[in-house]
């Protein structure tokens, strides 16, 4: 490569990691938007925490090389679906399931792929709602469709994979047995506990208020 094309190169790919911020804002905006409204219309707020990220290079060549992709621009789009991700955090599960049908419903907004780890967990207990959805965004040259990868989960599902997450790194993936058999345990907690607290928050929803007079 001439120093010019490395430096084309090097805008080509800061244009691309741009559309897909343009991306992720747009879903933010659109879970934003429902937190608030929600909040509005009900007094009550279905999302805890809205976080996003963009994958870092060295993390997409890492999943471009894992994955066998074809180390081209219009390959990576096309194979490479979480460059953008955006994690919704639900107190309860029922709150994560409706906040994914509120924005798969939308009509600038095509699912392309579900994946429900909550309905089916991975053998290591890992749950969440993983949707891969395309959302229009409208530049100065036109219009692009951008995928996103949306997690919804719950504070539960959360805390187990933030500490899994952890613990796989630590041991660069080769965690010892008897801590995946503790990981897999404490799985089955956290979901014990996201029954018993949606159980309870129906329970104080049915009740009737108490006046203060
Ligand atoms: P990060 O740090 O979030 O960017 P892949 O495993 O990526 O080859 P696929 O089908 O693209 O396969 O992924 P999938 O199953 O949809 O999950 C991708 C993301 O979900 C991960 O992104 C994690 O954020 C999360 N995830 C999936 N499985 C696990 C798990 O077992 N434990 C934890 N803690 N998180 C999980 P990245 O890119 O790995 O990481």
């Amino acid at each position: 490569y001439s120093p010019q094309q490395l430096r084309d190169l090097r805008d080509q790919f800061q244009q691309f990691l741009l559309e897909y911020r343009f991306g992720m804002q747009e879903i933010e905006t659109k879970l934003g938007i429902l937190r608030d409204e929600f909040q509005q219309l009900h007094d009550y707020n279905p999302i805890e925490h809205l976080s996003s990220r963009l994958k870092s290079p060295d993390s997409i060549v890492e999943k471009v090389v894992r994955k066998g992709v074809d180390p081209e621009f219009a390959s990576i789009r096309e194979s490479i679906t979480d460059i953008a991700g955006v994690r919704v955090t639900c107190s309860f599960v029922q709150d994560a399931y409706r906040l994914f049908d509120l924005l798969t419903a939308q009509d600038d907004i095509t699912v392309r792929l579900v994946k429900d780890y909550i309905a089916e967990p991975k053998p290591n207990g890992y749950k969440s709602l993983h949707a891969i959805v395309e959302v229009p965004v409208f530049l100065s040259t036109g219009r692009i469709t951008v995928p996103v990868e949306v997690q919804f989960r719950t504070i539960a599902m959360d805390f187990w994979a933030s500490l899994e997450h952890k613990i796989y790194y630590k041991y660069a993936a080769n965690v010892p047995q008897e801590l995946l058999a503790e990981l897999k345990d404490a799985a089955e907690t956290a979901s014990e506990l996201d029954a018993r607290m949606e159980r309870l928050h129906r329970e104080v929803r049915q009740r009737p208020a108490v006046v203060r007079i």
